[in-house]
C-alpha cells in the first residue's frame, strides 16, 4: 500500500470531519488527492500534528477528527499518546502512516523501520482504540469502524514509499482562515501573529 492509497481512502469517507494533516508529503498528497476547506496542512511543527488535532477534538467534540500523521513525527512527540489516552475524546481519529522513514528530509532511516511499534506503545498509552492496516482491505475496514466508533482510535497504517510526493503551491495563511472558518466557532488568531 502507498502513501496515495491511504490519502484516498480517508479522504473518501471523510464527510463533514476536520483533517489534520503532517508536514510534507501527506500534507501534499491530501491537497493534491484531496483538497477542501476543513484540511489543515501543517507546514512545520514537526511532531505536533497529532497534538493540533487532539486540541480540535477537544474544542469541537461534534466533529469527527482525523489526525493523518507521520510515523517520524509522532516518535518525536510519544507524550502526546498518553494526553490523548487521558483526555480520551471519542471524535479523534489519529492515523499514523508508517515508512520507517523520514520521507520529507532524504529518506533517513527511523526507530519504526527496526523494533519500534507505534500500535503496541500506543496501546501501552492507554488509547482506546488502536488498530492496524498493512494492505487496503484492512485499511477499509478499519476506517469504516474507526470514523463510526467511538474512539479515541490510534490506526497505524504500513506504507512502502514510492518517491518524493508534489508539493502543491499554497499559502498557509489562507489555509489556515479557511480551515477555522470550516471548524466554525474557533477564535481568530491574536493580531500580532499575523503577517505583515
Ligand atoms: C523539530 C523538527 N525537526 C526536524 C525537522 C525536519 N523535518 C521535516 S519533515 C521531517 C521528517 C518527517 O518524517 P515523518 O513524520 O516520518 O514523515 P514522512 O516525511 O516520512 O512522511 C523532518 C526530519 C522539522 N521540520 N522539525
Amino acid at each position: 500500500m502507498e502513501r496515495q492509497d491511504v490519502i484516498r481512502a480517508v479522504a473518501a469517507r471523510a464527510g463533514d470531519a476536520l483533517i489534520v494533516a503532517n508536514l510534507g508529503s501527506n500534507a501534499y498528497d491530501l491537497h493534491t488527492h484531496g483538497h477542501r476547506p476543513g484540511n489543515l496542512y501543517m507546514r512545520g511543527a514537526m511532531g505536533l500534528t497529532g497534538s493540533v488535532g487532539l486540541g480540535l477534538a477537544m474544542a469541537r467534540p461534534d466533529r469527527r477528527v482525523i489526525v493523518l500523521d507521520g510515523d517520524g513525527s509522532l516518535l518525536m512527540n510519544l507524550g502526546q499518546l498518553a494526553t490523548a489516552a487521558a483526555e480520551a475524546p471519542a471524535n479523534l481519529v489519529h492515523i499514523v502512516l508508517v515508512n520507517g522513514l523520514w520521507q520529507e528530509t532524504g529518506g533517513q532511516r527511523i526507530a519504526t523501520a527496526g523494533r519500534a511499534d507505534l500500535a503496541a506503545i500506543a496501546r501501552g498509552a492507554g488509547i482506546a482504540e488502536v488498530a492496524e492496516a498493512a494492505d487496503l482491505d484492512a485499511l477499509s475496514r478499519v476506517l469504516d469502524r474507526a470514523l463510526a466508533a467511538p474512539g479515541p482510535w490510534l490506526v497505524a497504517v504500513r506504507i512502502q514509499e514510492r518517491g518524493a510526493s508534489q508539493a502543491p503551491n499554497t499559502d498557509p495563511m489562507a489555509n489556515r482562515d479557511e480551515f477555522m472558518r470550516a471548524a466554525e466557532g474557533f477564535v481568530a488568531v491574536a493580531p500580532q501573529y499575523e503577517r505583515a
